[in-house]
């Protein structure tokens, strides 16, 4: 369901860069003697050649489609050159093309916020740079300009014979709208960004600079490949009155069929016909509203800076004759999915501090006699618990639960056409966020533990009782297995096992180093050790939490907080492998001015809910953080 949400004020720079025929160009950096040659990148699938899934400018020439297999792509261009993605666990692996996506990010997130939006796009809001630029060196200002920066399409300009010199009259305009004088400024930023893309990656890649996300979008697409377009706001009107409504990004569907079949709208443009009311009406208060905005090329969407996907995910296939009909077969192929996506989560842990909370498992299938081909199997979640076995074993469950629903009272045979996985939720590490990063970054240090996170937090979710007498934010008590709505929701709270056994990975892993006065403070902290004392909670079994829906899946156990908070004020904290208290009076309020404001906010939290804590329950990350595993 669409979200109108407000232009916000300003004139705002964004641009959206997406990669050229982005597998290709990665397969081409491998093997460069594929450079300038018509190629294509194919599934791995043998059928007929594989499907096409990255086709290169050289062989669209010939009229190669991605939607055409390899044998096909061979009769339309002889010369064709196919590679076969790589692959592992039996299945496409697509990591190699990941890491190359990342290298893209790392460089186009220098300028300002940026969002990864797929493998290999980006949202950039480059408005501070280009009003800095505006106000130190304007375009007109600059004795040179880059190349790939006169070479923009600017919508609306007319043409010239001599483009880029038109081009640099536009960016250079010292009459221009302030507005436009931004773009141009972006404009300019953009094209060194690319270059840069260029220099160090090899990769090419193509971009739109506007004054929204769905303007900037729409125009990287527009001039491709290794191009920019930039959408300036009198450009507007123009450019959506003759864009097919389906071309526009949540029209693609049911939506602009029923715009398209019952409104007789063919073109965005179209859609100013219709007032706002009419439009909330057919379609409801929020897409009506979102219609009336995208009619007129508003868009309020803000860049969210987040470098790092958001969710992980990885599937398999099974076409025709290849549908898994036996429930060894599925779970053969689960296991292998699983093993994967375990990997890649806990590679996510270890280099972004990040922890996936939810576990998704999508499938395809169809019953015999189906008219419906592919009736819909319903997705399944439940709270992800981390190590290969126990996603393996969830991902299982969940399958089974999925196909019992599918098949209702239907007891013939069934064939599953494709499976996938994927961890959602993804969330910093408590502590990872202000005043972990602000010490890691001066005088503490990561130091890799030799226990590893599963032989610490050994039984999931249920190991972390031990960790419970962290003073925690509060989060939902019910985790229960719900269908897969995730891409437009916002991350829920995570669940307070998961934040547990994070905290207790944390704890193994951190060790203090430093000498600064704050840190001098808390490595003097009275520490001592109480061992043991929860071992009995930890052995809560994992075969415990069955999966059923709306039930709470942890350990009764698990339940009882332990929060040791004595009578005299201090502050008890209990982990697996020891407790350490102080007392909050004994703090020099004077250290605390030594650090960052945001610091500063987290540890008077801190302190001001160590005064409470006779009654209070919650408290800060910084209890855990200060918690070394270290201690004697
Ligand atoms: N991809 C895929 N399966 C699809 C579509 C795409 O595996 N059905 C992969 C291969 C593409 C990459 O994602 O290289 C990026 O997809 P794009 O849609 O951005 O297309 P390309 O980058 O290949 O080409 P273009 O230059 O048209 O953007």
């Amino acid at each position: 369901m669409p979200i109108p949400r407000p232009d916000p004020q300003g004139d705002r720079v964004i641009a959206h860069v997406d990669m050229d025929c982005f597998y290709v160009q990665v397969e081409q950096r491998r093997q460069p003697k594929l450079r300038g040659l018509p190629t294509a990148v194919v599934q791995y699938n043998d059928w007929k050649g594989g499907g096409l899934i990255a086709v290169s400018y050289e062989a669209r020439k010939f009229g190669v489609k991605r939607s055409m297999r390899g044998d096909e792509a061979e009769m339309v261009c002889p010369g064709i050159q196919l590679v076969q993605v790589p692959v592992a666990r039996d299945k496409a692996d697509l990591n190699v093309y990941r890491s190359a996506g990342s290298e893209v990010v790392s460089i186009l997130s220098t300028k300002g916020r940026c969002e990864r939006a797929s493998i290999d796009e980006v949202y950039l809001d480059l408005t501070d740079a280009a009003e800095s630029m505006l106000s130190e060196v304007p375009p007109e200002a600059l004795e040179d300009i880059d190349k790939a920066a006169l070479k923009s399409h600017v919508l609306g300009l007319s043409d010239d014979e001599d483009p880029e010199k038109n081009v640099r009259g536009w960016l250079c305009r010292s009459d221009a709208l302030r507005q436009d004088k931004l773009l141009a400024c972006g404009a300019i930023i953009v094209a060194q960004l690319r270059g840069d893309v260029l220099k160090e990656t090899e990769f090419t890649c193509s971009a739109g600079i506007a004054h929204n996300k769905m303007l900037a979008k729409l125009a990287s697409g527009m001039n491709k490949p290794a191009q920019q377009t930039i959408v300036p706001s009198s450009a507007v009107k123009e450019l959506l009155a003759s864009l097919p409504v389906k071309k526009m990004k949540q029209l693609g569907g049911k939506l602009g069929t029923s715009l398209q079949n019952d409104l007789e709208v063919n073109t965005v443009g179209d859609l100013l016909k219709f007032p706002e009311e009419k439009l909330q009406e057919l379609y409801g208060f929020n897409t009506g509203t979102w219609l009336r905005n995208v009619a007129r090329g508003i868009c309020g969407d803000e860049v969210k800076g987040r470098v790092l996907p958001k969710s992980h995910g990885c599937g398999k296939t099974f076409p025709g004759p290849k549908a898994l009909k036996t429930s060894a077969s599925v779970k053969h192929w689960l296991d292998q999915l699983c093993e994967e996506l375990s990997e890649r989560i806990q590679l996510d842990l270890d280099q972004n501090k990040r922890v996936a909370h939810t576990l998704t498992l999508h499938a395809r299938a169809f019953k015999a006699g189906d008219v419906e081909p592919h009736n819909k199997f319903p997705s399944k979640s439940c709270p992800l618990r981390y190590s290969a076995i126990k996603v393996q074993e969830d991902a299982k469950r969940l399958f089974d639960s999925g196909l019992r629903e599918f098949l209702g009272s239907h007891s013939k045979s069934w064939g599953v056409t494709s499976l996938a996985v994927s961890a959602s939720k993804i969330l910093d590490t408590p502590g990872t966020s202000s005043i972990l990063r602000f010490f890691q970054g001066k005088s503490f240090s990561l130091a890799t533990s030799d226990v590893s996170y599963d032989e610490f937090c050994n039984d999931g979710p249920s190991s972390s009782i031990g960790c419970q007498s962290y003073a925690l934010p509060e989060c939902e008590e019910n985790q229960e297995v719900f269908a897969h709505e995730e891409s437009s929701k916002e991350p829920d709270k995570p669940s307070q096992d998961r934040i547990n056994d994070d905290f207790c990975r944390q704890n193994r892993k951190q060790k203090v180093t430093g000498s600064g006065s704050i840190l001098r403070f808390f490595s003097g902290i009275n520490t001592s050790i109480n061992q043991a004392s929860n071992e009995t909670e930890i052995q809560a079994q994992s075969s415990e939490n069955e999966i059923h829906e709306g039930q709470d899946m942890r350990n009764p156990r698990q339940k009882h907080a332990i929060d040791e908070r004595g009578m005299d004020g201090r502050i008890s904290h209990q982990h697996t492998n020891g407790s350490w208290n102080f007392n909050a009076d004994e703090i020099d309020h004077s250290v605390v001015d030594e650090l960052p404001p945001e610091i500063q906010q987290e540890v008077q939290g801190w302190l001001r809910s160590s005064k409470r804590a006779k009654t209070a329950r919650k408290g800060s990350n910084i209890f855990h953080y200060f918690s070394s595993g270290e201690n004697p």
